[in-house]
């Protein structure tokens, strides 16, 4: 499984996620949407949606973006 989070620094959403991920023990990119443009290229495209914090998650070929500060801290939690 693989993981990449689409942030940016000043987005109060992404700092709650940002900062649950430093006491977690799971390994996930982050791609800065605002630093990085081909990163919230590939969020639009996938998902048609500029928001962040959004979650990306990867099982091979199968990829699942998942939205919501909170949704994803639960998840990160759950796979720690
Ligand atoms: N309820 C959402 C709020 C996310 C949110 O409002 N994100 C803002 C940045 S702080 C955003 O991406 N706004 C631009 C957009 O939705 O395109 C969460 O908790 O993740």
């Amino acid at each position: 499984m693989q993981y990449a989070l689409y942030y940016y620094d000043s987005c109060p959403f992404c700092q709650r996620v940002l900062m649950a991920m430093q006491s977690l023990n799971v390994n996930v990119e982050k791609r800065n949407v605002m630093k990085n443009p081909e990163f919230r290229q590939q969020q639009i495209d996938a998902t048609k949606r500029t928001t962040v914090p959004c979650l990306l998650i990867k099982d091979g070929d199968h990829e699942e973006w998942m939205f919501e500060s909170g949704d994803i801290v639960r998840y990160l939690k759950s796979v720690a």
